[in-house]
């Protein structure tokens, strides 16, 4: 897959709260660029200091792991998964791109808190760079956006009042 992230922006409401970095310690030093951006990205939007937590596991098999533990805990309005996975010569890479996807994304649906996809899934080294604040972005930063924008967005769901249904309840039974 190829494209850049359209930017989008964020509403306060997510400003002033909890997020969780989660990073994969393989690959390293491209991995730390995109928990750099990821970082940046949270401090743009008034997440900074003792309001990010950041947490390293092995590898991005573990992410979801670590997101789902985080996530249940309650302290997070949002948590950002990072990792770089570099298809070698077996299928291994298939079996942990798969595991990442869908540990990341069932953190997310089996608890409510966004649980966000900043993985590089590189066919080579040079395309991981380019996606770690090279020419293509930096999925890192992507990442931390989508975190601050779903958690404005289901805040904004949570607080929002209930539709009324038409011809119910007693106001409605009332004036017939
Ligand atoms: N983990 C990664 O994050 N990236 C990789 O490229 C990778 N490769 O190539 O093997 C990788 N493997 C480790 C895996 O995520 C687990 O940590 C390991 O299997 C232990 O569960």
């Amino acid at each position: 897959m190829a494209g850049i992230a359209p930017k989008r922006s964020v509403a306060p409401a997510a400003r002033g709260q909890r997020f969780a970095v989660v990073v994969a310690r393989f690959n390293e030093p491209i991995s730390k660029k995109l928990l750099d951006g990821a970082l940046a990205a949270l401090a743009d939007h008034g997440v900074t200091g003792d309001l990010v937590e950041v947490h390293w596991v092995p590898g991005s098999f573990e992410l979801g792991q670590a997101a789902m533990a985080l996530a249940r805990g309650g302290r997070f309005a949002g948590i950002v998964c990072v990792g770089v996975v570099i298809k070698g010569a077996t299928p291994h890479f298939d079996y942990v791109c798969s595991a990442a996807a869908h540990g990341i994304a069932r953190a997310g649906l089996d608890t409510g808190v966004p649980v966000t996809f900043g993985v590089i899934t590189a066919l080579t080294e040079e395309q991981a760079w380019e996606r770690a604040g090279g020419a293509v972005g930096n999925r890192g930063e992507e990442a931390a956006l989508a975190a601050l924008e779903m958690a404005a967005w289901l805040q904004a769901r949570r607080g929002a009042p209930r539709e009324p249904r038409a011809g119910r309840g007693r106001k409605a039974r009332g004036k017939r």
